[in-house]
C-alpha cells in the first residue's frame, strides 16, 4: 500500500528530525533550474563505457564521480555539503555517485532491500568486509553495518517523479534494524508501511542506505533521472580505501 509522501521540506531541523526517525527526509529545491539543466547536458556527454548502461537510451550510469567531473564538482557545493555535513560532520566525503534513470526503453524495478555494497579502491582482506563483488570494473565490497550506519546519501530528482513516475518505495525506520534477513523483509513489506517518495525537480530526497527500500516502473513515459551520491562520514579502516580514492584509514 502507498501512503502520502515521505516526510519533508521545510526547515532544517524539520528534514533532519524526518532523518532521523524515518532514515529519509526530502529537502525542497537544492537545485535551481539553470543547474539542471547543465547538469543534464553534462550527463548526455558522458563518455561511452562500461560505466554507461543504455537501451534505446541511456538508463544508468555508475561511476559517476570519476565519468561524469561536473558530478564530482556537484558533490562538493555549498548546498549539497551543507546538507551532508549536518548528518555526518564536517569530514564526510563523496564515495559513490551513480545515475538511475526510467525510459520506456528500460522501465526498470528493484525489489525490497537495503543498500549494502560500497566500492572500494582494492581488496584487502579485513575482518567484518564481504562477500566482494565487481560491478561496471569496479570492486565493490559489504562493509559492517557500522560503515554503513555511517553514510548518507542523497539523491538529486532531475525530474518531476510522482506516484505514477516509479519512485522510491520505503519501509520507514527501518535503517535502525542493522542488516536484515529475507523472511524479516517479507514480513516488513507486508505490514502495508510503505510510502512512496515523491518529488519535484530539484528536490533532494536524503537517506540512509540501510533503509529498506524499492522502485517499481513507471507508469508515464518519459525520464526520471535520479543522481544518486552517496558520502562516508571518514577513511575506511585497515588500509582499505574508497574507490574514489579519498582518504585511507589506519
Ligand atoms: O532509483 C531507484 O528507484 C532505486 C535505486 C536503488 O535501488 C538503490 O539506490 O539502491
Amino acid at each position: 500500500m502507498i501512503h502520502a509522501p515521505a516526510a519533508n521540506g521545510g526547515t532544517r531541523s524539520n528534514w533532519l528530525k524526518a532523518l532521523t526517525e524515518d532514515g529519509i527526509a526530502r529537502v525542497r529545491r537544492v537545485l535551481m533550474p539553470a543547474e539542471i539543466n547543465a547538469l543534464i547536458r553534462a550527463l548526455n556527454a558522458a563518455p561511452l563505457g562500461d560505466s554507461v548502461r543504455q537501451k534505446n537510451g541511456t538508463y544508468a550510469i555508475r561511476n559517476l564521480l570519476e565519468v561524469v567531473p561536473e558530478i564530482a564538482q556537484l558533490a562538493g557545493r555549498p548546498r549539497i555539503r551543507q546538507i551532508v555535513e549536518a548528518v555526518l560532520g564536517s569530514d564526510a566525503i563523496p564515495v559513490r555517485g551513480i545515475l538511475f534513470d526510467k525510459t520506456p526503453g528500460a522501465n526498470w524495478k528493484v525489489p525490497m532491500h537495503q543498500d549494502l555494497t560500497i566500492a572500494v579502491r582494492e581488496r584487502i582482506e579485513v575482518p567484518g568486509f564481504g562477500p566482494w563483488t565487481v560491478k561496471s570494473g569496479v570492486l565493490h565490497v559489504q562493509p559492517p553495518v557500522t560503515v554503513l550506519e555511517q553514510m548518507l546519501s542523497v539523491r538529486l530528482h532531475l525530474d518531476d517523479c510522482g506516484a505514477s513516475n516509479g519512485p522510491l518505495r520505503v519501509v520507514r525506520g527501518t535503517h535502525t534494524a542493522g542488516r536484515l534477513k529475507t523472511p524479516a523483509i517479507d514480513s516488513l513489506r507486508q505490514e502495508g508501511r510503505i510510502t512512496a517518495c515523491v518529488a519535484r525537480e530539484g528536490d533532494a530526497l536524503v537517506m540512509r542506505p540501510l533503509l529498506l527500500h524499492s522502485s517499481a516502473p513507471s507508469r508515464r513515459p518519459g525520464h526520471r533521472r535520479v543522481i544518486h551520491l552517496d558520502f562516508a562520514a571518514r577513511p575506511l579502516p585497515h588500509g582499505l580505501a574508497w574507490a574514489t580514492g579519498v582518504g585511507t584509514g589506519s
